[in-house]
């Protein structure tokens, strides 16, 4: 018996090893024909990744070559109200599935990102530990520091163009805390702070100690619970990650603490521009557009935030902390569309809760338009330098 089955497995190997043999004798054209006929896939058909993008294990392999990386960050035990969020990478990517690179053109913005100069992958997820908030964060340091540092593809290098130089990153969430880490990479590898545009219905500039802390004095007992979603930006500035004069919220309308504004005057200190949910009505997506770029220019390295909940439950109900009164989704989109002249150097659309969300999709298709307008805005920010640089080039011959 035993040695009939060592047989069997003796076969086994050398029928592996005879199909492996095999397999360069077919010829170009053979395999040509086989990618024509069932190297695409439908919306529905294949394996999930975002917009049905090649999937790579970045982390295990640091010479792989991306311009853009999708990275998925499913982390929420650092949520005040509905956990669900480490889902949200999943959903977002089931929910992109009928974007693909052969109708992937984005008409609002006249290019399609998935057939430009930029190689797009989907990096996976970051395995984040759902037992430990203070290891979870230094998993994500780590990881995004580590993405962050990958070469961009060579035709990238070489381009000529300063932005095409670094690779972006655009992260999935994962509660809205993910955004630490990412700034505290971008802060390395920039070489300083960045401005940061923030899309939220909240401030997420609290004072950790805002939250009820009677039991703990969180410098001494608890410094874990100074990581949460709601004070992730206070850490950052804190720590000196954004710039002081250039960051701005958009969206808000958020109830505060106490009985007055401080929240506001908190929030001012730490070098914020603020856009509520009810200016739209009074000066339209266009003067929200204008404000934002009036207040971050298009130099500056930006980190562009999106939590899902600034626009409104019930077009998007599948997050962690709704607030009724929101924008809607094509005024969001509206307004993206509007800042695509923006610096963008790392992005994340964060909240997304899908076990909230409707059998629908409704909010992980919300997040998943969002992931396709600032991938059309990161690319189209790659051409808009080398377009300078053309004219430029230009001039000068014309000069001589
Ligand atoms: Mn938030």
């Amino acid at each position: 018996m035993k040695m009939r089955l060592f047989f069997l497995s003796f076969l086994a190997v050398v029928l592996a090893h005879d199909s492996h043999n095999h397999q360069q004798e077919f010829s170009a054209t053979r395999l040509k024909e086989l990618s024509e006929k069932w190297g695409v896939d439908w919306g529905f058909s294949g394996i999930s990744t975002f917009a049905h993008l090649p999937h790579t294990r970045c982390l295990t392999d640091p010479s792989v070559n991306f311009d853009i990386a999708i990275i998925g960050a499913p982390f929420d035990t650092a949520v005040s109200y509905r956990p669900g969020a480490r889902f949200g990478p999943r959903a977002i990517r089931a929910a992109s599935s009928r974007q693909t690179s052969f109708r992937g053109f984005n008409p609002r913005a006249n290019i399609n990102p998935y057939q430009n100069w930029a190689h797009i992958i989907d990096c996976g997820d970051i395995p984040v530990t759902p037992f430990d908030n203070a290891l979870a964060l230094r998993q994500m340091d780590e990881a995004f520091l580590e993405l962050g540092q990958h070469p961009p593809t060579v035709e990238a290098q070489i381009s000529g163009s300063t932005f095409r130089q670094k690779p972006k990153l655009l992260t999935l969430g994962g509660d809205h805390s993910i955004a630490l880490p990412a700034l505290r990479a971008l802060n390395k590898i920039y070489g300083g702070p960045v401005a940061v545009v923030h899309f939220d219905a909240h401030l997420d500039t609290w004072h950790p100690a805002k939250y009820p802390s009677t039991w703990t004095d969180p410098t001494e007992d608890s410094p874990q619970s100074y990581f949460n979603h709601g004070s992730m930006f206070w850490i950052a500035a804190k720590e000196g990650l954004i710039t002081n004069s250039s960051s701005i919220h958009a969206g808000l309308r958020t109830r505060l603490s106490g009985t007055d504004d401080e929240d506001y005057m908190d929030d001012t200190q730490q070098g914020w521009e603020r856009i509520s949910t009810d200016d739209i009505d009074d000066i339209g997506a266009t003067g929200i557009i204008d404000r934002i770029m009036k207040r971050v220019g298009k130099e500056i390295p930006v980190y562009l935030s999106v939590d899902i909940d600034v626009i409104d439950p019930g077009l998007a109900p599948g997050t962690g902390t709704p607030e009724p009164g929101g924008w809607s989704t094509r005024e969001l989109i509206r307004i993206l569309r509007g800042i695509e002249g923006l610096n963008v150097v790392g992005a994340d659309v964060v909240e997304v809760s899908p076990a909230y969300d409707g059998a629908t999709e409704v909010t992980a298709l919300a997040a998943a338009q969002v992931g396709f307008e600032i991938l059309s805005s990161m690319v189209k920010r790659g051409l808009m330098v080398d377009e300078v640089k053309g004219e430029h080039t230009k001039k000068a011959k014309d000069e001589l």
